[in-house]
């Protein structure tokens, strides 16, 4: 929530840390990689990525790695295999080192009060980017740069509908969910907006039958529909928490002797190059967009953290939904 005092207290904190950074020696560590050339002035930002589970991920991390280049910033780039205790280890690495500013994607959205206090301790701000994090505490990061994922879930409920009027269908609607990585913001909130569609205005008509996590992998949406399918073969619309699982999922339809896109209505979110194709062929039905290129925007809000500059408490992505209809014409265009 958006608070006065908490954005005074973030912004003295900035400026502190300004000045302890400007005279920090930098050092290696673990798995971290250094990039930049970092001339005395630059900054010096430690981010720890979640991992590299989706194609999502990929494109997040290659516009960090070229947002960060592009600004002149010494990059600590610390990748977290999906372990929070990788991320914890990485932020105090990155405090140790007596980074300037400290961005970082959480992998959940709990437990992280004890390393973001020691981060304050040293004053130096924190960013959060793409997802969001629980805290008893408002003053241990000054802003979050990424999407609205309750929001996406409402949306992917809202594009199901037109999927299903598109599709003729009659009856039930059976819904399976893959759900992206247990106690992530991203699987919490599109669980969340979807279910607040779904109850407002489909109370008899829809029902979500089966719901486990897929961790947003191929592997893991194939392996989690391929039992869906064995305990729920009348499923008849398969909402994936994104496109990676979505895709896995695909191959289980198939090898089930099932046509997806058509037998089984899918949905999913981010809108990755894949996605697009498997909409193209018409085995997505439709997709609910997560920008990924979030680079150019960190470094902005980066730059005016370190500055001791106001920055807003949530600074959301825009983003667009998709039909199977605009797949083949917006697919050359796609830019992850
Ligand atoms: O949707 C998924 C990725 O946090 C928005 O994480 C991100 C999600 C994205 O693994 O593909």
């Amino acid at each position: 929530m958006l608070n006065r005092r908490n954005f005074l207290t973030a912004a003295i904190g900035v400026a502190a840390a300004g000045g302890l950074a400007a005279c920090a020696k930098k050092e290696e560590s673990g798995s971290t990689s250094t990039s930049g050339d970092g001339g005395s002035k630059a900054i010096t930002l430690g981010f720890s990525q979640v991992g590299s589970e989706s194609g999502w991920r990929s494109a997040n991390t290659d516009s960090v790695k070229s947002a960060a280049k592009e600004a002149g910033y010494r990059l600590q780039f610390s990748d977290a295999q999906q372990k929070q205790e990788n991320q914890i280890s990485a932020i105090r690495s990155f405090i140790s080192q007596k980074v300037d500013v400290i961005a970082f994607s959480p992998v959940v959205v709990t437990g992280w009060d004890a390393v973001l206090k020691e981060a304050k301790a040293a004053k130096i701000p924190v960013v959060l980017t793409d997802r969001s994090v629980e805290t008893s505490d408002e003053s241990l990061y000054v802003t979050l740069v990424g999407s609205d994922f309750t929001d996406e879930g409402r949306r992917a409920a809202k594009i199901l509908e037109k999927v299903l009027e598109k599709a003729g269908h009659k009856g039930p609607v059976k819904i399976a969910q893959l759900e992206g990585t247990t106690g992530a913001a991203p699987a919490i909130e599109r669980a969340k907006g979807f279910k607040e569609v779904m109850e407002a205005d489909h109370k008899d008509d829809w029902k979500v039958v089966v719901s486990q996590t897929g961790d947003f992998t191929r592997a893991g949406g194939k392996q989690v529909m391929a039992a869906f399918l064995q305990s729920n073969p009348d499923i008849n619309v398969l909402y994936a928490h994104n496109d990676d699982m979505a895709i896995g999922a695909i191959q289980s339809i198939e090898a089930a002797g099932k046509k997806p896109g058509k037998d089984i209505l899918i949905v999913s979110v981010d809108g990755v190059k894949d996605g697009f194709v498997a909409m193209s062929e018409g085995k997505i039905n439709a997709i609910v967009e997560c920008n990924p290129l979030l680079g150019p925007q960190l470094m902005e809000v980066v730059q005016k953290v370190k500055n001791g500059e106001t920055v807003e408490r949530w600074i959301k992505t825009k983003e667009s939904d998709f039909m199977q209809d605009q797949a083949k014409d917006a697919l050359p265009t796609r830019k992850y």
